[in-house]
């Protein structure tokens, strides 16, 4: 695989005009570099800005992912974008936004990439390489949501050596899953329209309608895991998701545990290597 040597800015006014009049994306605020554009778009949300407004970078001196960790931003390859979104849910169902996104990006890289799929509950691989993360933010009133930050970062044109050292045999990008250069201003339209239409039957059907949409890209689904999350681990063979996003697993002695919350780890291994089982339609 040979990947671009020069890059150029992603064509924002393109991207405006084609967004204009949908729901996310009919305001778009763009920056050459920014320190995160989830910290951006939670400023934008607080002075009141409308639901569907979005933040792109071309870089990030300060990508957040969960937890404090970082997320590499290289400048020119990639897609950087936060949402604002002011569903009318209760704090207890904002978590299934990042399943809901999940599905949109892994639908999304699918047109390209066949074999990618979600690792839960926040990640989108091929291969056991992570090519795109979710980062879900919220401010609530009470038990309201007043907003979401649903921050996403999709590597589309990077090298292996335009990553940090320490994640060169952990993260892959579009352009090497698909063999070719991704046009990053079609690949945002793309997934801004699936997300919006997922996110509009979350809204109308809830989690459970996209239940199956998430199950079709899942790589976890009959596989053995631990996960490690709030204090405590858990192993055993994942055998779905729940109407409200919480993985189940079934342990060693046949009981089932849900969980809602942590970081997976494949213990076979990372051999995903499955055609989708639903064309993606987006
Ligand atoms: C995530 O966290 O995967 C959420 C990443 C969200 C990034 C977007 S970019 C736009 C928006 N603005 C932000 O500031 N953030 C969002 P987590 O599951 O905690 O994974 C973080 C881990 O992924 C790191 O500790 C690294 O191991 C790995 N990582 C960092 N950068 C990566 C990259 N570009 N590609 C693949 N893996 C990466």
């Amino acid at each position: 695989m040979t990947f671009a040597t020069t890059h150029v800015p992603l064509l924002v006014d393109d991207l405006r005009r084609a967004r204009a009049t949908a729901r996310l994306g009919r305001r778009i605020e763009y920056f050459d570099s920014i320190d995160s554009t989830n910290t951006e778009a939670r400023r934008l949300a607080t002075a009141g800005a409308i639901e569907g407004t979005v933040v792109i970078a071309e870089t990030q001196t300060k990508g957040r992912g969960r937890l404090g960790r970082s997320w590499a931003s290289p400048p020119l390859r990639n897609l950087y974008l936060s949402i604002v979104l002011r569903p009318p849910i209760a704090v207890a169902e904002a978590a299934q936004l990042t399943l809901v996104a999940g599905v949109a990006v892994a639908e999304t890289v699918r047109t390209s990439a066949p074999r990618a799929a979600i690792k839960w509950p926040n990640d989108v691989v091929v291969a056991g390489r992570k090519l795109a993360g979710i980062l879900t933010e919220m401010e609530a009133d009470d038990d309201r949501v007043r907003f979401v930050i649903l921050g996403i970062g999709v590597n589309l044109n990077a090298a292996p050596e335009d990553f940090p050292e320490e994640l060169r045999d952990k993260a892959t990008s579009l352009c090497a899953a698909a063999g070719r250069t991704i046009d990053r201003c079609a690949f945002a339209d793309r997934l801004l329209s699936c997300l919006d239409d997922r996110y509009g039957l979350f809204l109308s059907k809830g989690f459970a309608a996209l239940r199956p949409l998430w199950e079709a890209c899942s790589s976890l689904t009959g596989r053995a895991v631990e996960i490690a999350g709030a204090g405590q681990r858990c192993a055993g063979i994942v055998t779905g998701i729940g109407e409200d996003g919480a993985l189940i697993l079934r342990e060693a002695t046949g009981r089932d545990v849900r969980v809602v919350a942590g970081d997976v780890t494949v213990i076979d291994g990372y051999a995903v290597d499955r055609q989708p089982r639903s064309a993606a339609d987006c």
